[in-house]
């Protein structure tokens, strides 16, 4: 990345008084769980966003990206984002800004802010949540505030749900915040408790490959929404508070009429089984087993959850095909990132089969980029 206390001073005309880091995320395993109070097993991303800042203290927010044009200024405490209708060029500074807003309450201030990133967008790596939680850090070291990392998860994932309209539950946030290296962290969203298992996929003789499939997501659009509609009105049905306290599949699935609803309680109710065996086969260092996992779990987003997409779908057939042990789509569907595991010996060929998948269809080449468990969200200078 840039030297970005240099690019602060060209951009602002003052020194930076430090620069903050976020990573994106791969999820594991724990696919729309997390909003239905369950569990989730992500691991942070070598990659994220940095943010340069100096504090300002005239209640102004001021941020430039290295990757948009422009500078966006906006007071700290306006009303929502998402009420004041911006436009789309400064929709990414919705997330910086909207963060502000809602930290604001518990005594920070403004800020100039410079940002950049070398988090691919659209591609499901959470690039959202990792500017949210750099601008967090950054902002509560400026105005002398603390704020456990639990908690300002929880401030992070409001001002994505309140400030930019995205009603996301607390799986990013979190990765971003909480994850350490060579470890997955285990998130039980209900409680907000979490766990350190440990994950190193080079140490098992494997390569966990993440794959953007170039098919960009949005999920400020209706369908993550949607997804979310469909599995709290079951939920209502079956009198439990979320999906997680289904204990009985069978019998829930018997009282419900609707088979789309069905479809949706399906996958939650197996996904979070999916995340408790997962976490076994780890901490027992039987990573390999995983890959029988990540294909349960696509089958279930694709056939249940109906959130795959074709690029994706191609991408885990190819990847199995080559030899791979597994794979599946991450993130909120409809576009994004798909995740492989496959022995390392094996990584070059898989990849190579998933390219040719791809140009033979006439699609754009895909992404690949070996997720090496990292470090979460923290200080670089
Ligand atoms: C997106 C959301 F932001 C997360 O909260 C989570 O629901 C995920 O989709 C699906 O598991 O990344």
């Amino acid at each position: 990345m840039t030297d970005l206390g240099s690019a602060f001073r060209t951009a602002f005309g003052r020194a930076a008084e430090g620069v903050w880091h976020a990573p994106g995320r791969i999820n594991l395993i724990g696919e729309h769980t997390d909003y239905n109070d369950g569990l989730v097993l992500p691991f942070a991303l070598p990659r994220g966003v940095s943010v340069a800042a100096a504090r300002r203290d005239d209640g102004v927010i001021e941020v430039r990206s290295l990757q948009a044009d422009g500078t966006v200024t906006a007071p700290v405490d306006g009303g929502t984002v998402v009420s004041e209708g911006w436009p789309a060029e400064r929709a990414w500074a919705a997330y910086p800004v909207g963060t502000a807003r809602v930290l604001r309450e518990h005594g920070t201030g403004g800020a100039s802010l410079l940002i950049d990133s070398d988090l691919p967008q659209g591609a499901g790596l959470s690039s959202s949540a990792a500017l949210e939680c750099a601008t967090a850090l950054a902002l509560c070291d400026l105005h002398g505030v603390e704020i456990d990392r639990p908690e300002l998860a929880r401030l992070a994932q409001r001002a994505e749900n309140d400030q930019v309209g995205m009603p996301c539950g607390l799986m990013d946030q979190s990765a971003s915040l909480l994850c350490t290296p060579g470890h997955a962290l285990l998130l039980d969203c209900r409680s907000g408790l979490s766990s350190q298992v440990p994950f190193d996929p080079a140490a098992a003789g494997l390569t966990l490959l993440a794959v953007d499939t170039r098919a960009s997501h949005a999920l400020t659009g209706g369908d993550y929404g949607r997804r979310r509609a469909e599995c709290e009105q079951p939920a209502a049905l079956l009198g439990v508070d979320a999906l997680r306290d289904v204990k009985d599949l069978a019998g829930a699935l018997g009282r419900l009429r609707d088979p789309v609803l069905r479809r949706r309680v399906q996958h939650v109710v197996t996904e979070n089984h999916r995340v408790e065996a997962s976490t076994g086969l780890l901490r027992a260092g039987a990573v390999a087993e995983l890959g029988a996992m990540l294909n349960a779990s696509h089958l279930s987003l694709r056939d249940q959850f109906e959130i795959s997409w074709p690029e994706a779908d191609a991408a885990v057939d190819a990847a199995l095909r080559a030899g791979a042990r597994g794979g599946r789509m991450i993130g909120g569907g409809f576009g994004g990132s798909v995740i492989v595991l496959a022995a390392s010996d094996r990584a070059g060929r898989v990849r190579d089969a998933i390219a040719a998948a791809y140009a033979k269809r006439g699609w754009t080449a895909p992404e690949f980029l070996d997720a090496v468990p990292s470090a979460g969200a923290r200080r670089l200078s």
